[in-house]
């Protein structure tokens, strides 16, 4: 077994810096004060906040144009676990895993689940993969999955999908998330309408043996691996599929499958409105589908997609339940520090939105006074809560510098000797 991070490393690693965590926290809670804000509030918001890791995530990722391993990888999905749980028990607030399929398929799904368990982790969500063929798959995905022109390749893809419920059932998961990557490189190749509709179809198949109190996640994007066109493409598709499949199934927003400058905060703030927002993938992008480290590039951007999340939260909007998950491809960095980085973002963002000064925006936007509306969400978005995050990571036995912490233990070294790579392991993941 793997060398895993005790609380008693993380306890001393903190020690040296809980004099002058303690000194910010203070300065910051008068500082909050003055503002009418309890800073005890945010550190237990903070304390709260989850957001689950992709199985998928640890390992490098690599492009299409390659992929280089770093050391140490994960080779199956118990070491992958264990990565999983070095995340958690740094940041406090990644207790639960989404797991791809086939990428990650448990042998055993039962011990899996026993592992996550005894490492205080949870398999919540399953991810199908019906964009690839796997090796002795009866029918190819080349033209298609769910929405193939042949019926064949259609029941695969659904069987594919139902498997995926089956082995979710013995992980003690929720839900189903579906990504196909069907589409058409050049005009004309595709009927619109009909692929739609094999699509709905399809969906309704999975949608009829989905076991009570589970989700189903539908996941749109606008382009990649087809690049003309795809059959769920928007949130508005996704948003009308969804409410033909019926009350459990919802729409799933990756922040990368948009096209540039797309206005994500508002598709969010709709999709909240008409009782759809599912869950996410949260990343970031500077072009497309980067797949970049969350808050990494547009920072305001993700605050305000939180400023959404927390005003409906805070409004207590019926049914609103978003699942928060990473989906991230890591390529120059540590995969464990860049969702640790990551997870850290997404809990700023949080916190920084539960800052905004809702009675004074609601007013502002009465008034029509746009400096000050603006003015009232930068207050909040300039706020450093370092501290708050800290506090609660501390409070929750969690690493007051979750990087350092993690580089000081030597885990990565650990593992490279534990883990010998084969050579040629160089199968892309694009994420
Ligand atoms: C897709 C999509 C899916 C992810 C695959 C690997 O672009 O984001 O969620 O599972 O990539
Ligand atoms: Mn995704
Ligand atoms: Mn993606």
């Amino acid at each position: 077994m793997s060398f895993l991070l005790t609380d008693a490393t993380i306890a001393d690693d903190n020690r040296p810096r809980l004099t002058a965590l303690d000194e910010d926290y203070a300065a910051l809670a008068r500082t909050l004060a003055r503002r009418g804000v309890d800073i005890e509030a945010l550190t237990a918001r903070a304390a709260a906040f989850r957001v689950a890791v992709p199985s998928w995530g640890v390992g490098t990722g690599g492009t299409r144009f390659g992929r280089f391993p770093g050391p140490g990888e994960p080779r199956n999905v118990f070491e992958k676990l264990d990565d999983c749980a070095v995340i958690q028990a740094l940041t406090r607030v990644t207790p639960e895993i989404s797991l791809h399929i086939p990428w990650d398929r448990p042998d055993d799904p039962a011990a899996l689940r026993e592992q996550a368990a005894a490492r205080g982790l949870s398999l919540t969500t399953v991810n199908s993969n019906t964009f690839e063929d796997q090796p002795g798959q009866a029918h190819s995905y080349k033209f298609g999955s769910l929405t193939h022109t042949d019926p064949a390749v259609r029941a695969q893809a659904v069987e594919h999908n139902l498997e995926c419920i089956d082995i979710g059932q013995t992980l003690g998961a929720r839900a189903l998330s579906v990504w196909i990557g069907d589409g058409a490189n050049f005009p004309g190749q595709q009927h619109f309408r009909k692929s739609l509709e094999r699509y709905l179809e399809s969906l309704r198949r999975i949608y009829a043996k989905l076991p009570d109190g589970w989700r189903l996640f539908i996941e749109h994007k606008l382009c990649e691996p087809a690049f003309y066109s795809t059959v769920l493409n928007d949130w508005g598709t996704s948003y009308y599929c969804a409410g033909e499949l019926g009350d459990r199934a919802w729409s799933l927003v990756d922040l990368g499958h948009h096209a540039p400058n797309t206005n994500i905060e508002m598709i969010v703030a709709r999709l909240i409105q008409f009782g759809k927002l599912g869950g996410f993938h949260f990343n970031d992008s500077k072009y497309g589908d980067d797949d970049l480290d969350a808050g990494s590039i547009k920072p305001f951007q993700l605050f305000l997609v939180f400023n959404e999340l927390v005003d409906a939260e805070l409004e207590r909007v019926p049914g609103f339940d978003p699942s928060h998950m990473l989906d991230q491809s890591h390529n120059v960095t540590d995969p464990i520090e860049s969702l640790i980085v990551s997870a850290t973002e997404l809990a700023r963002a949080c916190v920084q939105a539960h800052l905004v000064d809702r009675a004074a925006l609601a007013g502002h936007q009465e008034r029509n006074d746009a400096v000050m509306a603006l003015a009232t969400l930068k207050e909040a978005f300039v706020t450093d809560v370092s501290p708050i995050l800290a506090m609660a990571r501390h409070r929750a036995g969690g690493a007051v510098d979750p990087i350092a912490a993690y580089r000081a233990s030597g885990y990565r070294a650990r593992v490279e000797g534990e883990r010998p790579q084969r050579r040629g392991q160089g199968a892309g993941i694009v994420g």
